[in-house]
C-alpha cells in the first residue's frame, strides 16, 4: 500500500468541497474519486462540465474503509479515478471520460469535435498529453538534485512548447473546450508545485503558454473542482522527495508510463 501522511487532509478542500458536498445523493454514475488525484479530476472536469448527475464519493487509497473495499472489488487494479455505472465500473480517466460523451450524448457541451479529422487530431494531442507531458511532469516532480532537476525543467518546457505552439485559443481546438483542455488542466492547475518547488516559470514555455494555462485554470468545471493548492502541494510531499510508492511514482523512476 502506498506511503500515508497521516497530517494530510482525507477530503477535498477550497472550492472542490462545495462541489462533493452538492453531489451525495445516489445516481446512476457513482465517480470513486481522491481529491488530489489530476487523473481523478479529469473525470469530474468532464462530469461538471457536461452538468452530468453523479455521486462523488471519496476514496482514500492509504486508508482503506468501507468505500475503498468496494472500489477495490469493483475495479481490482486499485487505482483511482473509477466510474460505477448500473453496478459496473470503468477504470482509467480518459477512458471513463469518453464514456462520459459516449452515454450522456445529450449532455453539453460536446468535448469531441463533431468533424471526423478534428476528432481524431484531439485524440492525437490527447495522446500527446499522456504519453509525454504528464510523464515529464513527474520526472520533474521526482527529480532530486539542483541538476537534475534544471534539465528535468529544461525538458519539460521543450515539451510544453510543442504543445502551446499548436494552441489556437482560447482552447487548445479555439473556441471549443475540449477532451485536449481537459486531459491537461489537473496538470496545469498543478504547476504550483512545480513552480514553488522546482523553478518553474509559465512565462519560460513561452507567453503563450501562460495565456492558454490562465484560461483553462478559470475554466468553472475546473475550478470548482480543484482543493485549496497548498493541501496539493503537501500531498506530492513524497514524490517531491523520490519517496513515493505508487504506481505512477515508480514507473516513473524505472523510466516508464502507466
Ligand atoms: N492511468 C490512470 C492513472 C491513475 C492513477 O495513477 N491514480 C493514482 C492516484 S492519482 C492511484 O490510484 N494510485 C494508487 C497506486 O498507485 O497504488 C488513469 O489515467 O486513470
Amino acid at each position: 500500500m502506498p506511503m500515508y501522511d497521516p497530517t494530510l487532509t482525507q477530503h477535498a478542500t477550497g472550492a472542490a468541497i462545495k462541489t462533493v458536498e452538492a453531489h451525495q445523493d445516489p445516481q446512476e454514475i457513482t465517480y470513486h474519486a481522491s481529491w488530489y488525484c489530476p487523473f481523478t479530476h479529469r473525470g469530474w472536469i468532464t462530469l461538471e462540465e457536461k452538468n452530468i448527475p453523479y455521486q462523488y464519493r471519496e476514496i482514500n487509497i492509504y486508508k482503506h474503509d468501507e468505500n475503498y473495499d468496494h472500489f477495490l472489488e469493483i475495479n481490482p487494479k486499485g487505482l483511482v479515478p473509477a466510474l460505477e455505472y448500473h453496478g459496473k465500473a470503468l477504470g482509467e480517466s480518459l477512458i471513463l471520460t469518453e464514456f462520459l460523451e459516449d452515454a450522456y450524448p445529450e449532455a453539453q457541451p460536446a468535448l469531441w469535435p463533431a468533424d471526423a479529422f478534428e476528432r481524431a487530431y484531439a485524440r492525437l494531442w490527447v495522446d500527446y498529453v499522456a504519453k509525454s507531458i504528464v510523464p515529464a511532469y513527474f520526472r520533474l516532480i521526482q527529480a532530486q538534485g539542483e541538476e537534475r532537476q534544471a534539465a528535468a525543467r529544461e525538458e519539460y518546457y521543450k515539451i510544453l512548447r510543442t504543445f502551446a505552439d499548436l494552441v489556437k485559443g482560447p482552447y487548445f481546438l479555439g473556441e471549443q473546450f475540449s477532451f485536449v483542455d481537459v486531459a491537461i488542466a489537473p496538470f496545469v492547475v498543478r504547476d504550483t508545485v512545480l513552480k514553488v518547488k522546482r523553478g518553474y516559470e509559465r512565462a519560460e514555455v513561452g507567453e503563450k503558454w501562460k495565456a492558454y494555462a490562465e484560461t483553462v485554470e478559470k475554466r468553472p468545471s475546473v475550478v470548482k473542482t480543484t482543493s485549496n493548492i497548498e493541501d496539493i502541494i503537501q500531498f506530492y510531499g513524497p514524490y517531491l522527495r523520490d519517496e513515493a510508492d505508487s504506481q505512477i511514482a515508480k514507473a516513473t523512476r524505472q523510466g516508464n508510463a502507466i
